[in-house]
């Protein structure tokens, strides 16, 4: 075998056979150390170099010198190579957060959407948003809306009592549950001078239970107080309201009714959204949706309020949020809106 031939074996020894078989950093350095170490073969090769004639040793020594660089490169390109492995090895441990699902963002409730778009209808037709407690005084809730102490309203109302804190100043009775939104007009003409228009949206409590009746359920007051306002008026504004809420023309109309805080009293209808009054399920073959009550402030109400009735008059109107989102989300049962399923909310995205 010539010299030639050992080197080339060499060679291939430690990079073709040794150097892949090692599956670690300290493996690899090991073969190294065989080869190149103090004591190693190609370092004894150098060492041998001395012992040549000078016309070979130049020659040899180049070829040695070719040999070291050679392995020292394939040395640090396995070592490379470990180290890579070895980090995506350590990666593929971790989970990945990319790779994550991300969660359905939440959407609003059909029922804030319904607020919201009442707010935004009323505030385009000038009417600010009033506010007011859902324990209320009774006095509020009734008196000063002339439902007296034996009134059948009283009765009709079906109240949830608030039983005192102790050592309050209020009686049992003084509290309640406020059964709709009607105290804000009190509160409200208590508080400001005409002229007043304002919206009330919030929750009131009865003690109903059933498909279309909830013990805990959402209205919408409406209250205009000004020199000269009338029925008209009020007409014309449910009929602007409903109008834009459904962005189609829709007409209103009242049948007469009874609430003992307005004079004259109605209820009040608007033709169905959906057929336009021709008649349609959603009516039940009437052309017409009920709404809520509506009328002209009483007398009573506004000396109770400190209100001038020689000088101003008044209307207001209210009725069920809750029933407004359920047409128009075309919900079948009050019931739904109030229970929290998911399954029923995610049909509703935003
Ligand atoms: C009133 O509550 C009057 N305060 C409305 C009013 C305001 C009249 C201003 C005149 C002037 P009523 O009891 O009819 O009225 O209730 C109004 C609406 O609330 C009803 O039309 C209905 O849509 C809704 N409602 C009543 N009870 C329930 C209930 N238990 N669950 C869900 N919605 C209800």
């Amino acid at each position: 075998m010539s010299d030639d031939d050992a080197l080339t074996r060499m060679r291939h020894a430690f990079a073709e056979v040794e150097l892949p078989a090692t599956r670690t950093l300290d493996e690899a350095y090991a073969v190294k150390v065989k080869y190149l170490g103090k004591k190693g073969l190609v370092t004894e090769l150098s060492r041998a170099l001395g012992s040549l004639p000078p016309d070979v040793r130049r020659e040899r020594g180049q070829q040695v010198n070719a040999l070291k660089a050679a392995l020292e490169q394939a040395y640090d390109d396995h070592c490379r190579a470990l180290t890579e492995q070895a980090e995506q090895a350590a990666l593929a441990t971790f989970e990945d957060l990319t790779d994550v699902v991300a969660p359905e963002p939440g959407t609003l409730h059909p029922l804030t959407r319904t607020r919201r778009a009442l707010e935004r209808v009323f505030a385009s037709l000038g009417f600010d948003v009033a506010d007011g407690p859902h324990v209320e005084l009774a006095r509020l809730n009734f008196d000063d809306l002339n439902i007296g102490p034996d009134h059948p309203a009283r009765d009709m109302a079906d109240t949830f009592f608030v039983a005192p804190p102790p050592g309050s100043r209020w009686q049992p009775g003084d509290l309640v549950l406020r059964t709709h939104t009607s105290p804000v007009q009190v509160r409200t003409m208590l508080e400001r001078t005409p002229p007043i228009r304002i919206v009330a949206l919030g929750t009131v409590f009865r003690r109903d239970d059933d498909a279309t009746h909830s013990p805990m359920f959402h209205q919408i007051e409406g209250l205009c107080v000004d020199e000269g306002t009338s029925l008209a008026d009020l007409r014309a504004t449910l009929y602007r309201f409903v109008s834009a809420l459904f962005e189609r023309e829709l007409q209103v109309r009242f049948r007469p009714s009874f609430f003992p805080f307005v004079e004259p009293g109605a209820e009040f209808d608007m033709q169905c959204p959906f057929c336009g009054g021709k008649g349609c399920s959603v009516c039940k073959g009437s052309g017409w949706i009920e709404l809520g009550g509506a009328g002209m402030v009483h007398p009573a109400v506004f000396e109770a309020c400190g209100i001038d009735a020689e000088r101003y008059t008044g209307w207001a109107f209210g009725f069920g949020i809750d029933r407004m989102a359920m047409l128009m989300h075309q919900v079948p049962d009050l019931r739904l809106l109030f229970e929290g399923d998911v399954r029923f909310l995610e049909q509703f995205p935003c």
